[in-house]
Formats: C-alpha cells, sequence, structure tokens
C-alpha cells in the first residue's frame, strides 16, 4: 500500500508501546520462539566486513576536524576547539561543543522545525549505546529490577482487569501480510515476560547478543543506570550535535547521500514495513553496537539499531518556541511533556531511530529528526547511551 510522503512521515509515533494502553488491550501471548529466531539472525559476514571497516575509521581520523565552519547570521557554526578535560572515561569519546543547527527544515516532519542555532559545551559520550553485557554489570551490581520486569501497579493502570496486569513490554512481531502502516498494533505485541534479558519474552535470551544494545529500557531504567555510572543522559541537543559529528545541515549523521558508494550506514528496515524485511544490511533486528561505521566524532550507531532516551520531555512545539530566542545556549528541553496525540502520556525525546525505520515508515534516522517515547515504556528496540559533563 502506497502513501503519500507526508503521511508517511506523521503515522503513529514508533514505538507505540505506552503499556496502559496495552494492558487495555489485553495481552497477547506471543510464539517466542518464532520471534526469537527473527532476532538471532546474525549475518557474521557482513558484521565482519563492516566491522573490519569501522576500525579502520577509528584508526583513521575518525575524530578529525569534520566540522564545515560558517558564519550565519552572525553566529559562527562549527566545533570548538576545547580540548579534552582530561583522560577518557573508558569507551566514552570528548565531544568538544560548538554551535550548531538543531532540527531539520527539509524533513517534512512539523516537530523538527524549523532549524535553529544552539550552542552546547563540551561533554563526554558513550561511543555506543549501552550493551547487554554493560546493562548486566548494572543489573549485577545492584539488583536493579527494570519497568518492564515489575508488576504493574493498579493504582497507575484504572480500569485494566487484575489478571493482564502483568509484567513484559512490547515486542516487534511481524505480521505475514501486508498491513496499514498507521496501525501499531498490527505489529506490537505485548508480552508478559519479555525485558532486558529475555528480549522475546520467556526462553529467549541475550546469549550471544552481549554486544548488541540493551532494549526494553524505559526512560527510569536508563535514568537509573546512568546514575549508577556516575554519568546522565545526554540533553536532545547534545545528542544531535554529537551525532551531526561536525558536519553543518546533513540530512544524515554521515552527509547527504542514504548509501553512499551503495553501502548502508546504519541499521534500518528495508524492504516492505513492517511485513518483508529485505535485511539488505546485513540485520533483521538490533546489530552489534559497532557493526556500522562510526561517525566524525567516533561515535557508533547515532542512527538506527535503537532509539536512545534523551533527558529532555518532548513537545512537539519546542522548536518554534527556542528557534524564536536566538542563539539557545545548552538548551534542557521543555519543563513538561505533551503530545497533543496522546495528550496526558508523559513523554521524553528519543534519538536516532531504530532498525525499524525505513523511509516508508518512520525515517527518523534523519539525524535532525526527533523521536518520543511514553516514560513508562520500553520496547524491544528502545536503548540509550549516557554523557559525562566535563566539569
Ligand atoms: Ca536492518
Amino acid at each position: 500500500m502506497k502513501f503519500s510522503k507526508k503521511i508517511r512521515k506523521n503515522v503513529a509515533a514508533e514505538p507505540e508501546s505506552r503499556k496502559w494502553l496495552w494492558l487495555q488491550l489485553g495481552v497477547g501471548v506471543v510464539m517466542t520462539v518464532v520471534v526469537a529466531t527473527l532476532y538471532i539472525f546474525d549475518a557474521r559476514e557482513n558484521q565482519a566486513v563492516s566491522k573490519s571497516q569501522s576500525e579502520h575509521a577509528a584508526r583513521h581520523g575518525a575524530i578529525s576536524s569534520g566540522a564545515q565552519a560558517v558564519v550565519t547570521n552572525g553566529a559562527p557554526v562549527g566545533v570548538n576547539n576545547t580540548p579534552a578535560p582530561g583522560p577518557a572515561p573508558e569507551g566514552m569519546v570528548w565531544i568538544p561543543g560548538g554551535t550548531f543547527w538543531m532540527g531539520c527544515d527539509a524533513c517534512d516532519m512539523p516537530d523538527a522545525a524549523p532549524s535553529h542555532q544552539v550552542a552546547v559545551d563540551g561533554f563526554w559520550m558513550d561511543m555506543t549505546p549501552i550493551t547487554n553485557a554493560q546493562f548486566e554489570k548494572f543489573v549485577k551490581a545492584t539488583g536493579y529490577n527494570t519497568v518492564a520486569e515489575r508488576k504493574p501497579d493498579p493504582k497507575d493502570f484504572p480500569g485494566a482487569q487484575a489478571e493482564k496486569l502483568v509484567p513484559g513490554c512490547a515486542v516487534f512481531t511481524p505480521p505475514s501480510h501486508e498491513v496499514s502502516p498507521d496501525n501499531p498494533y498490527a505489529w506490537w505485541r505485548y508480552v508478559p515476560g519479555a525485558s532486558w534479558k529475555n528480549p522475546e519474552g520467556p526462553g529467549s535470551s541475550i546469549k550471544g547478543r552481549e554486544d548488541h544494545p540493551v532494549v526494553h529500557i524505559a526512560w527510569e531504567d536508563a535514568d537509573a543506570y546512568a546514575k549508577w555510572a556516575g554519568k546522565r543522559l545526554p540533553t536532545e541537543a547534545e545528542f544531535e550535535f554529537a551525532a551531526r559529528g561536525g558536519l553543518d545541515r546533513k540530512l544524515y549523521s554521515w552527509g547527504d547521500e542514504l548509501k553512499p558508494g551503495g553501502k548502508w550506514m546504519a541499521n534500518i528496515y528495508q524492504g516492505s514495513f513492517p511485513s518483508k524485511n529485505t535485511v539488505e544490511d546485513g540485520y533483521g533486528a538490533t546489530s552489534p553496537v559497532t557493526a556500522f561505521p562510526p561517525n566524525n566524532f567516533g561515535l557508533y550507531d547515532v542512527a538506527g539499531n535503537v532509539w536512545q532516551w534523551c533527558s529532555d520531555w518532548y513537545r512537539p512545539d519546542y522548536f518554534e518556541k527556542i528557534a524564536a530566542q536566538g542563539v539557545v545556549k545548552n538548551p534542557k528541553g521543555p519543563d513538561s511533556g505533551f503530545d497533543p496525540q496522546e495528550p496526558g502520556v508523559p513523554k521524553r525525546v528519543q534519538k536516532s531511530g531504530s532498525f525499524l525505520c525505513s523511509d516508508q515508515y518512520c525515517e527518523r534516522y534523519l539525524v535532525g529528526s526527533r523521536g518520543k517515547g511514553a516514560v513508562d515504556s520500553g520496547a524491544s528496540n528502545v536503548g540509550f547511551r549516557t554523557v559525562k559533563s566535563a566539569l
């Protein structure tokens, strides 16, 4: 089924995994074996090639002066020369800060416009999304229980039947036939027992996926990990500045071409969403966090693979408001979240898009685009990475 570009880009936000609605709708138990088979698709050959290219990029100037410094409206746009304040914390890279055009006018996404100038100070950022292995360390050290593992409190879900209030999370379950992309419930299933360590539900595990990003992460889970690690979640502005890698107003974190030289640069979706993934990039679900090339700052997976939580509340009109204020320094988002598509459901910003985004659906791997997520909900394509302030 063909949809106009405008409709495709404004269809229901992905992921639509809001827990209370799932519980109202009822709980579906899926054939986890079938889904697990899809998820552990490996494509070792592709991985080997990509990894070798990634390592090459890291050795040869991944952290380059990628900035295209220009002066626009009197404000210098570009990457600062601020040196790293010390040795890099393990697994992190120094993002020197600077001034950039945030957002995207060409994306045809109202919440990402207008593009506007933003300045951010330097900070450390995780080179990759947090992996299953990293999250496991956190859980072993703290005994932390993620939101998906907790029994939903009836007080939070008025009207839901008691027997439906079971721990679980939303798992991508591709339908066998073509469906309209405006009905996410055709491909999301609330799976009892699904969580970071059982990504497709009971019987599935993270074995063999230790270097994949952790998933089924709600905002407070990400925040708890960050605090334990002595870090924090990035602001939306920090994430986008870092993802752009010093490139000025490009569509993607690597440039303006989706597939430079015919090569996939991120783990996204190919084929006819959601029923037929042709897996041209080698991965039908999550991929190892260094499977695709890093950007100019040496950051992996700033587009595709998994959505990554930011600290900002989400409002679709936020860019409009701050664009009127000139160059904004270190913006931290609005005071509260509001999504007119779901008033009353507090949401925070997510960036990068996921392995489920394609040019037919979502397309939010575009570096200046924005995602959003209900704070109490993860999904099988939602993870995070952390940052650390310089001081
Ligand atoms: Ca893919």
